[in-house]
């Protein structure tokens, strides 16, 4: 057979339902065998959509999303979401056409060394350069990408290789078992946990990746120990849980940061120190460290631990419960009821534009807990990670390792495939929406019938909110909008602008039952970010 042939066998092999990207010259014979597969190709209008897509595909399913470009300028374009994968360890299998091994030693049309290009970005990066390696190259690609810690791989598939004979077969699909946890480390990490006064768990997204929400869940309750989750991690313990003490990450002090701060002792849970820096919630370095994770910690002078619980995270945690002395665990309540106070403190509010709070408060009442909220990079972002509450894992994606503008709305797409029951909503900036907005013909094209709702302040808003704390004023922060209603007409989608606070339910309500895609445009009142850096300044942790 053709060797474009065997690769795409061997990407169905691995599961691959969707491929996102776009076609080029040097891919011919790949995008031709595709024909003959079950594999669904989705289309996109730019490179940097399909490898969100593809990011975003690889945090909600147990599969690498995949998504593939051309050589050159579609390789180059890919790299933006493939590094965002790679950073908040989402699977991903990213492949690129690539020049015939002929020319690949001199200057040459498009040409660029994409395997070096894509290393820093990935955990794998290869090129095919013979027909015969096909097999092993895909199997690895796909075993490293899904692998802890997850990450992304890079295939380069020159165009004459592309088109050769070959007799081979893929390679059956074995992903290795984790390690157990040593029984030492749990017993250590037990002693710790049991004669600690105030202990504190941080979650991390690890928890979602290696599916230990219940484990977590159950070993919180147990030991009546509070939780933290970093943005990632939303959901890993259902915010109604009394254990939850919502999520840590905002770069200020806050509710949660008073339980760090009380706290002798952090337990950090399939924690990514990208995510969150230990010197954001750790200064003092004076805090015992458990690190419960499927990997061994990384190095940082703020991150000292002092068992490291290496293994299978659901069964150390039920280990390491199993060992471990209860706590009373009473102290945490003045802290929720506080955060829980500010989240319902707006919900009837009807200033315009609208603050912050009331949009979440809007949108959590209309979704349902199931529901898919896929949020872009911005102070909206924070505002979300802070308040919008989720009671599963994986209902409210963030890039928060990278951090990316421009997930949203391709990521939105890509989650209505994975979950097409389920309403999907863009929340996103008006810089982050525009960043990716082509893909709304994409969604349109394939029937994707998602909301995307911008906050819209005609503004960096996280960035002016940033300089604005630091130098009191702002730099070339400002921009304008075009009128997003008719941006929305134009392709075809539905388009809704707020005009007075009181009409947001109604629209939401209405855009998520809608058959198409629609594209609220909802002001929002940042003048709300300076006042939260003002109350969170003065915030003296409750008792
Ligand atoms: C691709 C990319 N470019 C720049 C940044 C830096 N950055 C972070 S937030 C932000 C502003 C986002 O503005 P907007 O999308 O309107 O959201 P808002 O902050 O107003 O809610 C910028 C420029 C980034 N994180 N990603």
């Amino acid at each position: 057979m053709r060797a474009a042939d065997l690769f795409v066998r061997c990407l169905e092999n691995e599961g691959v339902k969707y491929i996102f990207g776009i076609p080029g010259e040097e891919n011919l014979d790949v995008m031709d065998a595709l024909l003959d597969t079950s594999i669904r190709f989705i289309t996109v209008r730019h490179e940097q959509g399909a490898a969100f897509m593809a990011d975003v595909f690889g945090r909600l399913t147990e599969h690498a999303g995949v998504c593939l470009a051309t050589l050159g300028p579609g390789a180059t374009n890919l790299l933006t979401g493939v590094a965002d994968a790679n950073m908040d360890h989402a699977s991903l299998v990213a492949i690129a056409g690539q020049a015939g091994t002929t020319r690949l030693h001199k200057e040459s049309h498009q040409v660029l060394d994409l395997t070096r290009i894509f290393e820093p970005v990935t955990k794998y990066s290869a090129s095919l350069l013979e027909p015969d390696i096909i097999p092993e190259v895909v199997r690895k690609a796909f075993k490293v990408a899904l692998t802890p810690k997850q990450g992304a791989s890079f295939i380069e598939f020159p165009e004459n290789i592309a088109e050769m004979d070959i007799a081979a077969a893929p390679l059956p699909v074995s992903q290795p078992l984790e390690a157990e946890p040593p029984a030492e480390k749990v017993e250590q990490a037990a002693v710790l946990i049991s004669t600690a006064q105030n202990p504190i768990i941080l979650a991390g997204n690890g928890v979602v990746r290696a599916r230990a929400w219940r484990q977590l869940s159950e070993f919180a309750e147990r030991l009546n120990i509070p939780v933290a989750n970093t943005f990632m991690a939303k959901g890993v313990i259902p915010f109604r849980h009394p254990c939850a003490l919502g999520s840590a990450g905002l770069q200020a002090n806050d509710y949660v940061s008073c339980g760090f701060d009380r706290a002798d002792l952090v337990i950090c849970v399939g924690y990514d120190l990208v995510e969150y820096h230990p010197y954001l919630w750790h200064p003092s370095r004076d805090r015992s460290i458990i690190h419960i994770d499927n990997a061994p910690a990384e190095v940082d002078a703020h991150y000292p631990v002092r068992v490291g619980v290496t293994g299978n995270i659901g069964h150390s945690l039920q280990r390491i419960a199993a060992l471990s002395r209860p706590h009373e665990g009473a102290h945490i309540r003045p802290l929720r009821e506080r955060l829980v106070e500010e989240m319902n403190q707006h919900r009837d509010d009807t200033d315009f534009p609208v603050k912050p709070q009331k949009i979440i408060w809007d949108l959590r009442t209309a979704l349902d807990l199931e529901d898919i909220v896929v949020c872009d990079v911005g102070a909206h972002k924070m505002w979300m990670a802070r308040m919008f509450r989720c009671e599963y894992p994986n209902t409210c994606i963030m890039s928060n390792g990278f951090a990316s503008m421009g997930i949203a709305v391709p990521g939105a797409i890509a989650a209505k495939l994975a979950f097409p029951e389920r309403n999907i909503v863009a929340v996103t900036g008006d810089a982050g929406f525009m960043m990716n907005s082509q893909e709304i013909e994409t969604a349109m094209r394939n029937r994707l019938p998602i909301v995307i709702l911008i906050w819209n302040d005609s503004s960096y808003g996280l960035i002016e909110w940033k300089q604005v704390n630091r130098f009191g004023r702002i730099s070339n922060v400002r921009f304008g909008n075009p009128d997003f209603v008719k941006y929305a007409d134009a392709f075809g989608a539905r388009g809704y602008r707020v005009q007075r606070t009181e009409e947001l339910p109604g629209i939401l309500q209405e855009a998520l039952a809608s058959d198409t895609v629609s594209i609220i445009d909802c002001p929002v009142d940042y003048r709300e970010n300076i006042k939260l850096t003002e109350q969170l300044g003065s915030l003296v942790c409750p008792t």
